[in-house]
């Protein structure tokens, strides 16, 4: 390390991801001055893992043992290459959502006793510390019985979505742990404590057993959200099923999750680390949350703007302060605003759906003649729609190789007539580009602040729409709600003419940008730890997203050229459309 780092501050973000950890750490002005990341399949291959975990039919799961190795050995990184640990101020960081870690009843004086006697965490920690040694993954899907028993307690899909956010999710963290419950009751039983992968790592830095943090918790359809605690009909469905009546779910849980309205500091990193790596006694640990969640702490997001992140597959998220459910979508308690949520939409079809529209249309392995057919004005659909689902489709629920084309009516909605194929291909890549984007509107249009006041009076409100999950919905709800900005990311964020047509069906009020995050869940883990500790020390510090909004390097926002976002408006028009077009799914 040169000397242009002596007396600085630093400030350090975990990503521990399905396939790798990675920690990044910023100075004083968000810079990144260094990264180290240890790859578990390449570096830790006595695990055996294929990209983080093993498959095993539909479970899958991975060894808790190989993130204790990959903890020492990203700081060992740090350590051989000269970075002064010692001049790290505070760490937070980002973790894969939903995954679970089964603590014995001995964790908590091992991480108690944690010392630097040569030992690894591995061999202090080791199997004593867990009551199950392998952690079920995101990518799991063996929970569909768990899930129809949740969803039976409170009363369907949308009733579970209203209460805690989502609707029952396979890979929600408390039908997973349900599934313990019945399946392995000698684990439940012989578990202190569940953390999810978030309140995992940062109780290993903190040195004793952290609870869970209320913007990760939304992952577990076990939190009642507008009440701001754990849902008691769930929690008693557990508890009972649980033959032992002495286990209380919400005490493994360790009660009441860390409070997002305000920073909250865990403790100083414990001795372990202070010993070995050479860590500040004072340096302090921040709430640790899920990747997405701290995504949307990666950029200066404020009410009403968008991530969008067109890559393999499509993710939207969204920073609101409606809380307005659906089981078409998440919403999470915001890890650093207050009174405000992420919803986040996944798409399986993306990119591969558009590709093969492309290798439909030419054979050429480029954008161009994609990009031409995109941008040509001559070729009129506003009388079309089509859906392309290749893969299975989550939102709206469709099976794979879901392919509809129609013609509809446009002063009505209503559609005339289904075809098998439009009179070119050059329809199909306009229709493909824009009904994805025109179902990324319709989902969060509610989720918007409305550029003009919903009304009731007409008719036309009365329609009822597929997407309508609570059947309360007018349709003028869908009209007027506008992003305050979009931010692109992913593969195809680099076609102009693709993130244009989104741009276009989108409509926001004040600008698109296209920007490159490959560090965003550590980056986000960064700026939460810099934020909180400054908040702590001079509560003059302005709130995280204006922090963000001062600080943040405006260079790397690229604005997306000529859109015209007045063409909003018009895409309205396919609303009913696309409504009875998903009804017929
Ligand atoms: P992932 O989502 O798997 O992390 P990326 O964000 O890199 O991956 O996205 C990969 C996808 O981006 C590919 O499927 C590819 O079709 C798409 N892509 C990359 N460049 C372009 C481009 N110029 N135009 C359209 N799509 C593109
Ligand atoms: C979100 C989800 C994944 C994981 C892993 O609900 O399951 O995004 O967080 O990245």
């Amino acid at each position: 390390m040169n000397n242009s780092t002596e007396q600085q501050f630093f400030y350090l973000g975990f990503d521990l991801s399905t396939q790798q950890l990675k920690c990044i750490a910023i100075n004083e002005q968000l810079s990144i001055v260094h990264t180290e990341f240890v790859k578990f399949d390449q570096e830790l291959p006595k695990y055996g893992t294929t990209n983080g975990v093993y498959v095993n039919g539909d479970e899958v799961d991975s060894p808790v043992a190989m993130w204790l190795e990959a903890l020492d050995l990203v700081l060992k990184k740090f350590k051989m290459n000269g970075f002064p640990l010692n001049q790290v101020q505070s760490i937070s960081g980002s973790c894969h959502q939903h995954g679970s870690v089964y603590w014995s009843q001995e964790a908590e004086s091992l991480l108690a006793n944690l010392n630097n006697d040569q030992r690894q965490l591995v061999e202090q920690l080791g199997k004593a510390a867990f009551s199950r040694q392998n952690a079920p993954n995101w990518q799991d899907h063996s929970t569909s019985k768990q899930c129809k028993e949740m969803e039976g307690v409170v009363g369907g899909s949308y009733q579970m979505s209203r209460i805690t956010g989502s609707k029952a999710h396979l890979r929600f963290t408390g039908p997973q742990i349900l599934k313990i419950v019945e399946e392995e009751p000698e684990t439940y039983h012989a578990t202190s404590s569940i953390s999810l992968i978030s309140n995992f790592l940062s109780s290993l830095l903190c040195g004793k057993l952290i609870p869970l943090d209320e913007a990760d918790v939304c992952g577990m359809n076990l939190y009642d959200i507008s009440k701001r605690k754990f849902y008691q009909p769930l929690v008693d469905l557990v508890n009972e099923k649980n033959a032992d009546s002495n286990d209380d779910i919400t005490e493994k849980l360790l009660g009441n999750p860390v409070s997002c309205k305000e920073p909250k500091k865990l403790s100083n990193i414990c001795q372990y680390f202070q010993d070995k790596y050479g860590f500040n006694a004072n340096c302090s640990i921040f709430p640790f949350t899920g990747d997405n969640l701290a995504t949307i702490c990666s950029l200066p997001l404020q009410k009403d703007d968008i991530l969008l992140s067109l890559g393999t597959s499509t993710t939207v998220l969204l920073v609101t302060d409606q809380y307005k459910p659906s089981p078409n979508y998440h919403l999470f308690i915001h890890p650093t605003i207050p009174n405000m949520y992420m919803a986040m939409i996944c798409y399986s079809n993306g990119s591969l759906a558009r590709e093969s529209i492309r290798k439909e249309l030419s054979n050429s392995n480029d954008w161009v003649d994609f990009n031409n057919a995109l941008d040509d004005t001559n070729i009129d659909i506003s009388d079309e729609l089509g859906i392309y689902f290749p893969l299975g489709e989550i939102v709206p629920n469709a099976p794979s190789n879901t392919i509809k084309r129609v013609k509809f009516d446009p002063k009505t909605g209503n559609i005339l007539q289904y075809l098998t194929r439009f009179d070119n291909v050059k329809h199909d890549v306009k229709n493909i580009v824009e009904s994805q984007a025109l179902s990324c509107r319709i989902r969060i249009s509610r989720l918007l602040t409305p550029s003009k006041p919903s009304s009731t009076s007409n008719t036309e409100d009365n329609i009822l729409l597929s997407f309508d999950a609570d059947r309360e919905v007018v349709l003028s709800e869908y009209f007027y709600g506008r992003p305050n900005r979009v931010f692109f990311v992913g593969g195809a964020s680099q076609n102009d003419s693709i993130v244009k047509t989104f741009s276009e069906v989108l409509g926001a009020r004040n600008g698109n940008y296209r920007l490159d995050i490959p560090n965003s869940c550590a980056l986000g883990g960064c700026f939460k730890a810099i934020w909180s500790e400054k908040t702590l020390i001079d509560n003059n510090t302005p709130s995280f997203d204006q922090f963000l909004q001062e600080t943040f390097n405006k260079d790397e926002l690229h604005e997306v050229p000529s859109v015209q976002s007045e063409q909003w408006a018009q895409y309205s028009k396919k609303i009913v459309a696309m409504s009875q077009l998903e009804q017929q799914i």
